[in-house]
């Protein structure tokens, strides 16, 4: 365990404050040792408050295992977990540790990506202290063209956690979620497959949490909870409510296939009976999104006339 880890552990045990002191001849580090890690764990958006005399309190908002398991409910998902103050990407991380064996419903979370991913290559925004970055291990038993439901189940279980907690949290086609008509949360799942089984799926899940700003790029389409809410957001409660739903869903999934949990995307979505514009690889075009059908993918009815099945692609209300 890094010496960090451990300064967090002490904290995290003690009822109320806790002396630099105290902190350092447990540990048998300086006590400006001691300061730098405070100072480590406040900039990876641990709330620690500093007081002479008495020392350090801790009022947790990190994603560390210790904050996340109290909240807790599942039985696989999320058992597996480990935390990084900093990684390019937790899909990246995932993936290597899917190759190593990690097990179904491994987590890795991140403080902050260096280069967080998007879908096709895009970059997502992941500074330190603000989101939720992670990214689950799935090995489920399912035929590899069933993969893209594994997405779609996540996006309904992101939504029901987020609900939980009290955000109006909605489902943009596939996997979009949208606070107040704007994006909170994006999801990229990689797979490896042979041509029968899936392998593994590795399912990245970033959440704006305590974000007050971005930069310009995005500034009018992203929100966070924080901005979205008028209640302290806890990282780790938000990562637990996430965890608990996906379990749920994928369980479904899994036992009753796609229609298990096609009601609750259905109930959840906003993107159904509204102006859309989509883009595919090869196609752009407008339509009115009319449906989801029974194996996921977008029916739309077309500007102009007839029906187009969107598979994979982008959808922007218009
Ligand atoms: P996407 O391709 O649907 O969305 C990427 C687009 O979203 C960007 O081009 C930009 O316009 C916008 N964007 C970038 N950052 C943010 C942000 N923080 N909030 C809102 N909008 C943003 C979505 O791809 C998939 C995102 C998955 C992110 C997780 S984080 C944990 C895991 N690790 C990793 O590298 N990616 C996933």
């Amino acid at each position: 365990m890094e010496i960090r880890d451990k300064v967090f552990e002490l904290l995290y045990g003690a009822e109320g404050y806790i002396s630099g002191e105290v902190i350092s001849s447990r540990l048998g580090i300086s006590r400006a040792a001691v300061w730098k890690h405070i100072k480590a764990l406040q900039e990876e958006g641990c709330i620690i408050e500093a007081a002479p005399r008495r020392g350090y309190r801790l009022r947790a908002n990190g994603v560390r295992f210790a904050e996340v398991e109290p909240h807790l409910h599942t039985a696989w998902m999320g058992r597996d977990f480990q935390y990084l103050p900093e990684v390019d990407s937790t899909n990246l991380y995932a993936k290597k540790w899917a190759l190593q064996g990690a097990a179904n419903g491994a987590v890795v979370v991140a403080d902050m990506q260096t280069g967080g991913r998007g879908r096709l290559g895009r970059a997502w925004c992941s500074p330190s202290g603000n989101g939720l970055w992670m990214s689950l291990v799935l090995r489920p038993l399912i035929a590899p063209d069933k993969a893209p439901q594994i997405t779609l189940a996540t996006a309904v279980g992101v939504a029901a956690g987020l609900r939980d907690l009290g955000y109006d949290a909605g489902i943009k086609w596939p996997n979009d979620i949208y606070i107040g008509g704007r994006k909170v949360c994006g999801m990229l799942t990689e797979m490896h497959a042979s041509m029968e089984s899936v392998e593994w799926v590795v399912v990245g899940i970033g959440i704006n949490c305590l974000n007050r700003e971005f930069p310009p790029e995005i500034r009018d389409i992203a929100t966070s909870l924080a901005l979205a809410g008028d209640k302290p957001v806890i990282r780790a409660e938000v990562a637990a409510a996430v965890l608990n739903r996906l379990e749920q869903y994928y369980t479904l999934l899994y036992e009753q296939g796609f229609a298990g949990i096609r009601e609750e995307w259905l109930a959840n979505n906003i993107t159904l009976g509204k102006r859309v514009k989509i883009t595919t690889l090869t196609d752009m075009m407008y339509g009115r999104a009319l449906d989801m059908n029974e194996d996921g993918s977008l029916l739309l009815e077309k500007e102009g006339g007839g029906e187009f099945t969107l598979v994979t692609g982008d959808v922007f209300f218009a």
